[in-house]
């Protein structure tokens, strides 16, 4: 079995990473130019041709392609190898348009697999491990990402899919699961039952490896004590292979970006102008060893912060923050700027679960804004005097947070509908008007 903690990548020097690149970039980009017509005609469009770029530091004269962009091509139009050699396909849900479809060869699935195996292996994991996969299968890539991951590492693999909870919680005891793969939405509902069954002396999970959306520092601080692991997070998008774009190490100060495959810059939402390390913007990446659906310069929506300070582990590649947010998933309320993260730390800093619905509406031509949280189960047989004085509490604190009024309605334990996937928080019912 191959060890997927491979130091002569993840921790080699900057001048031989940024070597790969610069060689992998340009051949990429002859690839695509030679092969989708979609991006030639936009590479044309601003007078380019492969030989303009010849290192890194010309990445920034490429096109952007956007989600916009996938959906014009859907389905074929961005794909760059004969369909012969296409061996599978991957797809978002598609719950805010067109579906993105992406294609892979055997090759490209070997380097997603890779990418997870360092994930996993930066989080503990070896072949003795049982790694009890909870991500959806299917189309979405979380389940065949990290099942292969898994493979890679030579770990027994379970692979559950979502829902049946009953069910991860019995294979999760019966088989012994060290290491959980889940949405942390779902992880803390498997904690939440894992608690209510008294099972938790039965579970033998030591890590956790969550993404598939965002999660708050607050949010890993419950998950580990709730169920006694360390949480790590994985971060990725179908776009660009799935997860395993980036993943935590132990030092859990962001996640190393796999470089070796994929070039991160940060880039200014309006502008598109290339932000230094440190600065805060959209990331965008460029796939430099995927055959079959290359992208190049891909906006993804998701706002964070790149460090190439050297991190104590070793590893050398840039590291990303938690995204802070998606720029699409930014509410404006009433002119202000508000991320669900910036809600979740108020209401977990104050002892609140992570079950909560943020609902915006717009009421005679105003902005409102509701947050319903979940009280526990012991504020639930408080006074309705008391529930009133602790609903007073959270609209100072989000005041204090966001700028802005938020109404609070604290609902009935159970009355927020758990998610096996990625959580649904917001309900923005002025996008029905
Ligand atoms: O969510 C891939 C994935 C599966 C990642 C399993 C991690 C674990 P998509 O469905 O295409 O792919 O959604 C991608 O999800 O642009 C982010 O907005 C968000 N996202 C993914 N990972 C994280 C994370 C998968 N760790 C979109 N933190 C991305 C915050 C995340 N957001």
């Amino acid at each position: 079995m191959e060890n997927y903690y491979q130091p002569e990548i993840e921790c080699a020097s900057r001048e031989q990473i940024k070597a790969w690149q610069d060689e992998r970039l340009v051949k990429q980009v002859k690839h695509v130019y030679d092969n989708v017509p979609y991006y030639r005609k936009k590479m044309e469009e601003k007078g380019l041709t492969p030989e303009d770029i010849q290192s890194t530091e010309d990445l920034h004269k490429l096109p952007f392609l956007t989600k916009d962009d996938l959906r014009d091509a859907y389905p074929y139009g961005l794909l760059a190898v004969p369909l012969d050699d296409v061996v599978r396909i991957q797809s978002t849900s598609g719950t805010t348009g067109r579906r993105v479809v992406a294609f892979y060869t055997q090759h490209d699935l070997d380097l997603w697999e890779e990418c997870c195996a360092r994930a996993i292996m930066a989080a503990g994991g070896t072949k003795k491990d049982v790694v009890h996969v909870c991500y959806g299968y299917g189309l979405f890539t979380g389940g065949p990402g990290l099942n292969g991951g898994s493979h890679k590492v030579g770990s027994m693999t379970l692979p559950m899919s979502s829902g049946n909870t009953e069910r991860q919680i019995q294979f999760m005891c019966d088989l012994g699961s060290t290491i959980l793969c889940c949405t942390p939405s779902y992880a803390a509902y498997l904690a939440e039952c894992i608690q209510e069954k008294g099972l938790k002396d039965k579970i033998k999970l030591k890590a956790g490896i969550f993404g598939a959306e965002a999660w708050t520092e607050e949010m890993r601080r419950d998950i580990e004590q709730s169920l006694g692991i360390k949480a790590y997070d994985i971060y990725g998008l179908t776009e660009i292979s799935g997860p395993g774009v980036s993943y935590e190490c132990s030092e859990q100060k962001g996640m190393h970006i796999n470089e070796d495959h994929f070039i991160a810059e940060v880039i200014d939402p309006v502008t598109g102008e290339v932000l230094p390390d440190g600065e805060k913007g959209e990331l965008v990446f460029t796939s430099i060893t995927k055959q079959a659906f290359p992208l190049l310069r891909y906006r993804t929506r998701d706002i964070c912060v790149l460090s190439r300070k050297k991190c104590s582990c070793g590893r050398t590649h840039v590291r990303m923050t938690k995204p802070m947010g998606r720029s699409d998933d930014m509410m404006i309320i009433k002119g202000v700027n508000v991320f669900p993260s910036q809600i979740e730390t108020v209401l977990l800093n104050k002892g609140y679960p992570a079950n909560y619905q943020i609902i915006v509406d717009r009421v005679n031509n105003s902005d409102t804004l509701e947050v319903q949280v979940e009280m526990t189960a012991e504020m639930f047989s408080d006074s309705v005097t008391k529930v009133s004085a602790k609903e007073r509490e959270l609209v100072e604190a989000l005041k204090a947070m966001l700028g802005i009024y938020a109404k609070v309605r604290l609902v009935e334990p159970k009355t927020i509908a758990r998610s096996e996937g990625k959580a649904v928080r917001i309900i923005d019912k002025r996008k029905l008007y």
